[in-house]
């Protein structure tokens, strides 16, 4: 199956951050994904209104958000109105995520979930007749960096399982994929991947030789 690959772009480095976006892109990457924090939802601030909208008018390929803020539903059309490929909302936020995926499937978007490690398949599964992506979180939200978290694999299995009757739901991971999560879970289905610090940024060899590196596995 072909890998989509998406660069975590709170781990490019901002001060080249237009040079940042042509390598990147040079090297294959598929899409980026752009990290919004509140310091509310998560205990951490990142990527602002101007970040994205900068990353967004700069980028050809696709650039997908994930929410990591309350309340998402009021600012979903902003995101979908800036020209953003996949908005993901996390419904442990929400208590009407229906009604928030509607507002961005009607915004003419694509419709994402963003699940925390600690929220059950059994939980999400009435949304996934919604969701077009599936962000599952191998880490806890809020910084790059951090150790995969083991138990999450139960629930990408019960999504792979179940995705065809809730009509073909792509599936992504963030946090810690390194190229062994990659070549894991690429095998079982799973099709796409955030590269943050496991994988691509802060690495001796450039972006081209990285990405096709992954590409291959
Ligand atoms: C984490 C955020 C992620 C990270 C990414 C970093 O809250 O949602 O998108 O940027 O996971 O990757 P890594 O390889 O450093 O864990
Ligand atoms: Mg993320």
């Amino acid at each position: 199956m072909e890998k989509i690959l998406s660069p975590s772009m709170m781990c490019a480095d901002f001060g080249n951050l237009a040079k940042e976006i042509r390598d990147l892109e040079a090297a294959g990457a598929d899409s980026f994904h752009l990290d919004l924090m509140d310091g509310a939802f998560v205990p951490n601030y990142g990527m602002g209104l101007q970040d994205i909208q900068y990353i967004v008018s700069h980028a050809s390929v696709p650039c997908d958000v994930h929410m990591m803020s309350v309340n998402p539903g009021e600012y979903v059309e902003l995101f979908a109105k800036m020209g953003c490929g996949t908005i993901y909302i996390h419904p442990e936020t929400d208590p009407h995520a229906p009604r928030t995926l509607q507002k961005i499937l009607d915004s003419r978007a694509r419709a994402g979930i963003a699940v925390n490690p600690g929220t059950s398949y059994s939980s999400i599964a009435p949304l996934l007749t919604m969701a077009q992506d599936v962000l599952v979180m191998t880490v806890n939200p809020g910084f790059a960096g951090q150790k995969y978290l083991p138990f999450v694999d139960e629930k990408i299995e019960e999504l792979l399982a179940h995705r065809e009757k809730y009509g073909g739901f792509r599936i992504f991971i963030d946090g810690a994929c390194s190229p062994q999560v990659i070549a894991r879970l690429s095998a079982k289905g799973v099709e796409g991947f955030v590269l943050g610090t496991s994988a691509l940024f802060g690495k001796c060899k450039p972006y081209n030789e990285l990405i096709s590196e992954l590409r291959r596995l």
